[in-house]
């Protein structure tokens, strides 16, 4: 059992990841990043510089330190920088659109804003006062003028240390505040028992930094563990993962569904992820076709996870070597889930209802949003994920988003289910499934990409050919009423469909084909 939190011991997340590695191993490389290799007792010492260009800044503890940065170790010390001072670092995508960044940091009220100079974030203009540091060009200056040592912020072990902001499909983000010993209980539970990673390891993460999958695979995971992380500021492109692959030899390789699918279409992957003993899927369900052909193309299993910003990283999960394709797997140590019925009743094995979930490192609550807290984080401590699943045997299997199940005669159907029907056929790269309304009723629509060779084939022939190949293999409930061509299927940043995007575009639909 855990001893609860004192909150009395003095705790500084920074210092616990970082001290103890610059005094045990301070030569080891922490960071590779293209040509650039960072010690830890480099890494302590650019963290407390930047601790202290806040501190001459007058920043003070609890203030926003906004990061939109690229995967670098700039990101890493600006993240533990700030914590170190007592600042609540904020990460978000460094890509977004300059509206985006006005929201952001107005909502987060951010004192600091740590980007690049040709960023959309550097143009964004902030109601409230905030300095921007720009990481090429004066950042660099103002911390070589900075101590290597300085004080540590006394905070405590439940204090909050960082925020996130939920990348939600819809609506606005909303910040997500973590704190201090959160990143030890995900890093303990899931990186150290599940994936046994140990001082040997070389993790690359192709999700980047800036979201909760990324932070702990690419961050404090490698961190907490003595390791060493693979930090690229370059786009997840296949030619790009597989050169950075070839060079920095991961053993712990970690991407979303789409990066694995769209690395598969390349040669020499078996060559190319030589070093990799672990392959780590988490963002979306991974389809089984997927984890077949990578078992196919390297001799590697794919071990998928389910995590959340909210939850801060992964709680259910597939172990290395024990992976049952198609599901989650089981209830990381250290978490409680289980699948509730709308009144908030456990179901019994089987039945398909709400995934909640429970455990030190999930969030007490949204900043500033006690509606939206008080729906999604129940009584009890038990987090509601959105997501719809069954559990069996202790395996959790998804079925889809709470909002992306249809409703077909009197029965939910899950639009995975179909869309991994479409997966197997040959054509099909990327495949999604929505509801189409006929006559009132509610019938399953489908969206795929196809394969190279297939791209000239978008026809009527094709499609009778795909409908058909679905209603060969699912009962008639399932079967799609019709289907439409995408060069590319709309998602988010962080690699999910965007499936409420395909709901708008199918209530334009005019002609079905069947
Ligand atoms: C979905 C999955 C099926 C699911 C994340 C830390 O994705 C992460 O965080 P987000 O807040 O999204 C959470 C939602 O994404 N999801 C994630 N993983 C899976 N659905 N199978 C999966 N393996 O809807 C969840 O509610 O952006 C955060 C660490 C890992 C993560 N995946």
């Amino acid at each position: 059992m855990r001893r609860p939190a004192t909150g009395k011991k003095r705790f500084n997340i920074a210092s616990e990841l970082l001290d103890e590695n610059a005094a045990l191993r301070g030569k080891k490389i922490a960071i590779f990043s293209g040509k650039e290799r960072v010690t830890y007792r480099l890494v302590l010492e650019n963290v407390n510089r930047f601790a202290n260009v806040l501190k001459t800044l007058g920043v003070k503890p609890m203030e926003r330190v906004m990061v939109a940065l690229s995967d670098s170790p700039m990101f890493v010390y600006a993240f533990l920088g700030s914590i170190r001072h007592g600042a609540w670092p904020v990460p978000v995508n460094n890509m977004l659109e300059e509206s985006d960044y006005a929201y952001l940091l107005e909502n987060s009220e951010a004192r600091v804003l740590v980007t690049e100079k040709a960023s959309k974030a550097a143009r964004t203009r902030s109601t409230g006062f905030c300095y921007k540091l720009f990481a090429d060009d004066g950042l660099g200056l103002l911390m070589y003028d900075a101590a290597a040592h300085g004080e540590t912020y006394p905070s405590r072990e439940s204090d909050i240390a960082f925020w996130l902001y939920s990348t939600g499909c819809t609506g606005k983000p909303k910040g997500v505040p973590h704190r201090h010993i959160d990143m030890i209980h995900s890093a303990d539970n899931y990186a150290k028992k599940v994936l046994r990673i140990g001082e040997s390891d070389i993790l690359f993460s192709a999700s980047k930094l800036h979201f909760a999958y990324g932070l702990g695979n690419g961050l404090y995971f490698p961190f907490r563990c003595g390791a060493s992380t693979v930090l690229d500021p370059s786009a997840p492109s296949p030619g790009n993962m597989l050169r950075t692959v070839s060079a920095c030899k991961p053993t712990v390789f970690f991407g979303v569904p789409a990066h694995y699918n769209s690395i598969l279409k390349s040669d020499n992957v078996k060559s190319a992820f030589k070093s990799v003993r672990a392959c780590i899927s988490a963002g979306e369900a991974l389809p089984p076709g997927i984890f077949y052909r990578w078992k196919e193309a390297t001799g590697l299993e794919i071990v998928d996870g389910i995590g959340s910003t909210e939850a801060l990283h992964i709680f259910i999960s597939n172990m290395p070597g024990n992976v049952k394709p198609g599901t989650s797997g089981r209830v990381v140590p250290g978490y409680e889930a289980k699948v509730v019925d709308d009144p908030g009743r456990e179901l019994p094995p089987g039945k398909t209802g709400h995934l909640v979930v429970r455990g030190e490192s999930v969030t007490k609550g949204y900043w500033n949003k006690p509606e939206e807290s008080k729906e999604q984080v129940l009584p009890g401590g038990w987090f509601k994920t959105g997501d719809m699943y069954t559990q069996e045997d202790g395996y959790f299997t998804c079925r889809g988003r709470g909002d992306d199940m249809l409703m077909v005669g009197n029965a939910w159907v899950s639009p995975m289910e179909i869309e991994n029907v479409l997966l197997e056929h040959e054509a099909v790269h990327e495949a999604a499934v929505v509801g189409c309304f006929v006559d009132g009723l509610s019938e399953p629509f489908g969206y795929v990409s196809l394969n190279e060779d297939y791209r000239d084939r978008q026809d009527e022939d094709l499609s009778r050919e795909l409908l058909q190949f679905v209603s060969k293999r699912l009962p008639e409930s399932k079967w799609l009423r019709g289907v439409r061509f995408m060069d590319e299927l709309p998602k988010t940043p962080t690699g999910k469909i965007q499936r409420f995007k395909l709901k708008d575009e199918q209530r334009k639909e005019v002609t079905l084909c069947r």
